[in-house]
């Protein structure tokens, strides 16, 4: 008999068909009636497959009594209640190290298009407007300071892709780096001050929320850029609106949002931006990847070996 597994959201496509072939799976986004559904199936439920932008909400938790194993499609746990998964011995996997080298470098590529404003540049060009005038000056990034706010794997990654344009590199972190020549700050506001880019890779919970805010982009001061791969969350995105809206800094490179997929009408609007729809971990290879992930982490544990990649 088939395992019952419950999925959030929708997955990718190709992960979604071999968890049906595997597993009886329940589709939760396509419920009409919710309660009904977790009084007649809740109980049977013994793993969630979920995404790391959507999580498991805690009252959702609260009424799955059989849950051993709760499956993300990311590295993002910021929307799981990570205390009362532990509290009920439930194991929760992430697809740690998958995804690090394509945050990364996307991080990079926002700081780029920001900086040399190559999308700006496209339009320019497939305008015509060259035959008329010459295309504006972006800004330099090698031998810049960027000033990265979270040091964890993908912090790490982003600050060795800034070694090797040359930056100089500061950062935030609870535990210091052994790399030399890479500068530790106790604070935010400081790190803001001493950045010409200022990169934030902190996870998405409660203590991060809002943690940019009108002070942090003052700090970061009129030639200063914002790139945030983290979460939208971090971001008070009204205070980092009106930054934009009257240069206060000098841009942002955004791939998350606080209420996406809907975002905020007023970024459309900024010429001084570049958004991206979350995709720093949306590649073929790595979304490939992060699914056999998925796929394995299930089966393993339904096996009896365990789960092969739990957090700590
Ligand atoms: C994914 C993410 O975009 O890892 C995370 O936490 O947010 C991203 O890698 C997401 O999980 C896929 O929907």
């Amino acid at each position: 008999m088939k395992q019952e597994i419950l999925i959030i959201q929708p997955l990718m496509p190709e992960l979604s068909e071999i968890l049906h072939q595997q597993y009886h799976c329940h589709r939760l986004y396509e419920q009409t009636d919710v309660a009904l559904f977790l009084s007649q199936h809740g109980h049977k439920i013994r793993a969630v497959a979920t995404r790391g932008d959507v999580g498991l909400a805690a009252e959702l938790m609260a009424a799955l009594p059989a849950l051993e194993l709760i499956t993300v499609f990311g590295v993002g746990t910021d929307a799981i209640d990570l205390a009362a998964a532990r509290d009920r011995n439930i194991t929760v996997t992430i697809t740690s190290d998958i995804l690090t080298d394509d945050v990364a470098d996307l991080a990079l590529a926002l700081m780029l298009s920001t900086s040399r404003q190559i999308v700006a540049q496209d339009t320019f060009l497939r305008s015509g407007a060259w035959q008329q005038r010459p295309p504006q000056l972006g800004n330099k990034l090698s031998g810049k300071r960027v000033g990265i706010m979270g040091l964890g794997k993908i912090g790490a990654a982003i600050a060795r892709r800034c070694a090797g344009f040359d930056m100089q590199i500061a950062y935030c972190n609870s535990r210091q780096s052994d790399e030399p020549g890479w500068q530790r700050f106790g604070d935010l506001h400081q790190l803001a001050q001493f950045s010409d880019f200022l990169v934030l890779a902190v996870p998405g919970d409660a203590r991060n929320r809002k943690m940019v805010d009108a002070e942090i982009l003052s700090a970061l001061g009129e030639q200063g850029i914002l790139i945030n791969v983290a979460r939208g969350a971090v971001v008070n995105e009204d205070d980092l609106i009106e930054a934009l809206q009257t240069q206060r800094i000098r841009g942002a490179g955004l791939d998350v949002f606080d209420s996406e997929p809907g975002i905020d009408s007023r970024f459309a609007s900024l010429n001084n931006t570049v958004l991206t729809p979350h995709i720093a971990s949306a590649t073929a290879e790595t979304r490939q990847a992060m699914a056999q992930n998925v796929v394995d982490n299930l089966a393993g544990w339904f096996k009896g070996e365990g789960a092969i990649t739990p957090i700590g």
